[in-house]
């Protein structure tokens, strides 16, 4: 399956794909088309397929490169360039797609005859999907498309061998172990690169053996169920209270495939301060971001986890299962004080207590996206999936089609803020197309929320340029994409209980056959926390403007 849109530079590849078997899916925009393949790859972990023209529609790409070299997604994009002859003479639509993208892609390659067509179409395919998964970019000239050549059948890449690295192999364990046996306070980070490596159930099982606190980043949310005694939840400016502060504490950090970025470790120099750090990773360069690794594990997780769950079958660890209550402390609201997010953190509830255990949510980027996180309480390990590094606007509409189509059976809610909807509004003419039965949520908070909760506390209530009180009627606009759409007010969610005529809507809507959009008017203030501001530490979370 490819996600595309066609143009001048791609036409005799377009051509092709008529009758090729491969399926393609025409999406509105390029950027739909790149988000789409994203979402595709991330609900299967298979390579997704974007393909555009060149000059404008491959700078449409780019965004979604960015994003997927973020958030580890393999990804291949297709792009015609003009014909050799004319390269670097400022042609129609020539854009330098090798050149703008070279430092966002995993590997990239300006093709300019059709021999080398199928071997670089396998070597691409292979990187993409490769290590630490990533984007690939393949330009190719008209003149290349448009040649002829006697196809030999597929070719397979096959790459250098690899050095082995000095901390894999079997002497791992334990060093882990004997640093784990000298720990007062340790603790265990989740991250993307589990799911990644398909290895949840030997990280579960490990997590249960060491019954240490565990928290995830949000991409590692869903890989330990929400109601195991020992686990936290998320971590990071949005993170939990119990999360953010058994990490501030702790001795021992064992991180399982995450990167470590800032919006997980808050000042990156004040990160985990009296912690000695295990990193589990597949890729060399993500060590050492935050503070120095004292102990890097390299290598797929496939392999060291279990590897390392082998070993600690034969020692026996001291009981660590009485620290739990150092990180839980006095209950305190992990929402607004104020109560006005109440009824946004409740529809999300409610949507998610309906929804069928193998559903997968997608979460655009905004306050909207941080509520959607904490509240996510499913153990699916591709179930919640959102632009957590790029933090791209506009992600979760066109990726949720990329879900859609990949899972046709599955229950897929997309939750958009009202300035996100907008960046990519457009898919819904793909949605109505294919008729996706997509669950599509507005939260209408007729701001650019989270830039305005950031102007509130941090710019004097200064809400420059974030105010969107003349937000079209997205009711109206659904119908005129064909596409059913109600508005729900948010005094239905104060109900207690839950009206039945709030109760049927969301039945309804998540029941439906067809593709559903729900507006839900959010308070306009209604805030995210716990927070930890930019440059604090995670311990100097705030509760209350
Ligand atoms: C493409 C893009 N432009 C700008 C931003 C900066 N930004 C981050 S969150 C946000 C507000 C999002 O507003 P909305 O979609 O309404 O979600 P809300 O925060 O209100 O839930 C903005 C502008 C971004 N992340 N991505
Ligand atoms: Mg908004």
């Amino acid at each position: 399956m490819a996600f595309g849109y066609p143009g001048g530079a791609i036409m005799p590849l377009y051509d092709a794909l008529e009758g090729s078997g491969i399926r393609h899916i025409l999406t509105r925009h390029e950027q739909g088309a790149v988000f789409a393949a994203e979402g595709y790859a991330r609900a299967t972990g298979k390579v997704g397929v974007a393909i555009a023209t060149s000059g404008p529609g491959a700078t449409n790409l780019v965004t979604g490169i960015a994003d997927a070299k973020m958030d580890s997604v393999p990804l291949v994009t297709i792009t015609g360039q003009v014909r050799s002859a004319l390269l670097g003479t400022d042609a129609f639509q020539e854009t330098d797609v090798f050149g703008l993208t070279l430092s966002l892609t995993k590997w990239s390659r300006l093709v300019s005859s059709i021999q080398e067509i199928p071997a670089v179409i396998a070597e691409g395919f292979y990187w993409a999907r490769s290590g630490r998964p990533g984007p690939v970019v393949i330009d190719i000239t008209t003149d290349a498309l448009k040649a002829n050549m006697e196809f030999a059948g597929p070719v397979k890449f096959q790459p250098a061998p690899q050095p082995v690295d000095a901390y894999g192999g079997d002497k791992f364990p334990a060093a882990v172990i004997a640093l784990l046996e000298t720990a007062k306070r340790p603790v265990a980070l989740v991250g993307a690169g589990v799911k990644l490596a398909g290895v949840t159930c030997p990280l579960r099982e490990l997590l249960d053996r060491l019954s240490i606190p565990a928290m995830a980043t949000v991409h590692g949310l869903g890989a330990v169920p929400a109601e195991t005694p020992y686990y936290l939840g998320m971590v990071g400016m949005h993170g939990t209270r119990a999360a953010n502060l058994a990490l501030d504490e702790s001795d021992l950090l064992l991180v399982f495939g995450a990167r470590l970025d800032d919006r997980v470790t808050g000042e990156p120099t004040r990160f985990a301060p009296h912690a000695r750090i295990v990193h589990f990773e597949i890729d060399p360069a993500q060590l050492d971001r935050a503070r120095t690794c004292d102990l890097p594990v390299i290598g797929d997780l496939a392999e060291t986890i279990p590897a390392f769950l082998a070993a600690l079958g034969r020692v026996s660890l001291p009981d660590w299962k009485g620290w739990k209550a150092v990180a839980e402390g006095p209950e305190r609201a992990e929402t607004d004080p104020r109560g006005l997010a109440q009824p946004t953190v409740r529809l999300l509830d409610e949507l998610y207590r309906r929804l069928p255990e193998d559903s997968v949510v997608l979460a655009d980027v905004g306050q909207h996206q941080m509520w959607a996180a904490q509240r996510y309480r499913a153990s699916s390990p591709r179930g919640f999936i959102t632009s957590g590094g790029l933090g791209a606007m506009g992600f979760a509409l066109p990726a949720a089609i990329g879900v859609q189509l990949a899972r046709p059976g599955t229950t897929v809610l997309c939750i958009s803020g009202d300035g996100g909807f907008q960046m990519n509004i457009q898919e819904l003419a793909t949605v109505q197309r294919l008729g996706l039965p997509i669950k599509m949520v507005i939260i209408d908070n007729k701001y650019l929320g989270m830039v305005r909760q950031w102007q509130q506390l941090f710019y004097k209530r200064n809400y420059a340029e974030t105010d969107l009180s003349d937000n079209p009627d997205f009711v109206a606009i659904s119908q005129a994409y064909r596409i059913h759409g109600e508005r729900l007010g948010e005094d239905r969610m104060r109900e207690l209980p839950l009206g039945s005529e709030a109760g049927r809507l969301l039945d309804s809507f998540l029941a439906s056959r067809e593709p559903e959009l729900l507006v839900f008017d959010c308070h306009p203030e209604a805030n995210v926390y716990p927070m930890v501001p930019a440059g604090a530490a995670l311990s100097e979370m705030v509760f209350e403007e």
